[in-house]
């Protein structure tokens, strides 16, 4: 596997819609353009950067803080949380597969014009010292004026396995405290700042301080409301029974190096996930697909 930025242009490029450039040094970022929507892609961690639909403003939100570096995931876009979500004692947060380099399987543009790119990795020495499986993981996205993620578990093993998983979506909003969430009206949840206490949402999810909670078996599409921009962002997905919304809020986002002082004011993250008791259970030769579908209206 190769990751020069020369072979992957000769391998991979779409003549006048996808070229690689670099982030950073060592690190190949997948540059799209097309009638439909522009996007940027990292090949570490197969973490979408940025999409931003033609007339709209972006959708994905990345902090102006953010460090583009070997082995550290960048703070927005769409992290990919996965074999675990959360924390795990002496393991890193949110699984490893975000900070990895994840090798290049194909380009395409579709019959609708979109430019479609499947992204990989499996179990090596690496991995296995941290979670002795073995698995093959794509993630398949599809950029146009919707953005589609899915993230396709194999287990290539001989014995079961259990993943929890996340697509950790970051969106831009115009100002978080005139933003609402549809969707979750009358669903349980267990909220990470009360120490997991399980609750039940009322109405819109609104936001007045950190906000950090697991919602329990809904398969529902929640609807980002942006009063301050005027419009609605609708993510729809597959495959997964818990979604994940956090704001840092003030004080909590001074924790993170890689946020810049007030963003928490113009982000929200809405994730599409197998979280908490939600987990999957893959026995061998199986697969389990973790699906997102985001439009802005
Ligand atoms: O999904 C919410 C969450 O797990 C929060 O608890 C918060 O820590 C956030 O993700 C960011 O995690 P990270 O490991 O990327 O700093």
């Amino acid at each position: 596997m190769t990751h020069t930025l020369d072979s992957l242009n000769a391998r991979f490029a779409i003549s006048d819609h996808l070229r690689f450039s670099l982030s950073a040094p060592g690190l190949p970022v997948i540059d799209i353009q097309t009638p439909h929507a522009s996007a940027r892609v990292a090949l570490q961690g197969a973490q979408v950067l940025t999409w931003q639909p033609t007339g709209q403003k972006p959708v994905l939100w990345v902090s102006k803080a953010t460090v583009y570096a070997p082995g550290k995931g960048a703070r927005g876009g769409v992290p990919v949380c996965w074999p675990w979500f959360g924390a795990r004692a002496g393991l890193p947060a949110h699984g490893f597969v975000r900070t990895r380099l994840w090798e290049m399987r194909e380009t395409r543009l579709d019959a609708a014009g979109q430019v479609v790119l499947h992204l990989g990795t499996a179990d090596d020495a690496s991995t296995r010292a941290l979670w002795d499986h073995a698995f093959d993981l794509e993630l398949v996205v599809t950029v146009g004026q919707t953005l589609s993620m899915a993230l396709v578990t194999r287990n290539t093993g001989t014995a079961p396995f259990t993943i929890t998983d996340a697509l950790h979506t970051y969106f831009c909003v115009g100002d978080i405290a005139q933003t609402r969430v549809q969707g979750l009206d009358g669903c349980a949840y267990l909220d990470k700042v009360q120490d997991f206490a399980q609750l039940t949402q009322t109405g819109a999810v609104a936001f007045t301080g950190e906000t950090d909670r697991i919602y329990l078996d809904t398969t529902a599409d929640c609807l980002i409301e942006d009063l301050a921009w005027e419009r609605s962002i609708r993510v729809a997905k597959q495959g997964s029974s818990s979604t994940v919304i956090w704001n840092p809020w003030r004080e909590r986002e001074k924790a993170f190096a890689d946020m810049a002082a007030g963003e928490h004011r113009e982000m929200l993250c809405v994730e599409t996930c197998n979280a908490g008791p939600d987990q999957v259970t893959l026995a061998p030769g199986g697969t389990h697909t973790l699906s997102a579908l985001i439009s802005v209206a």
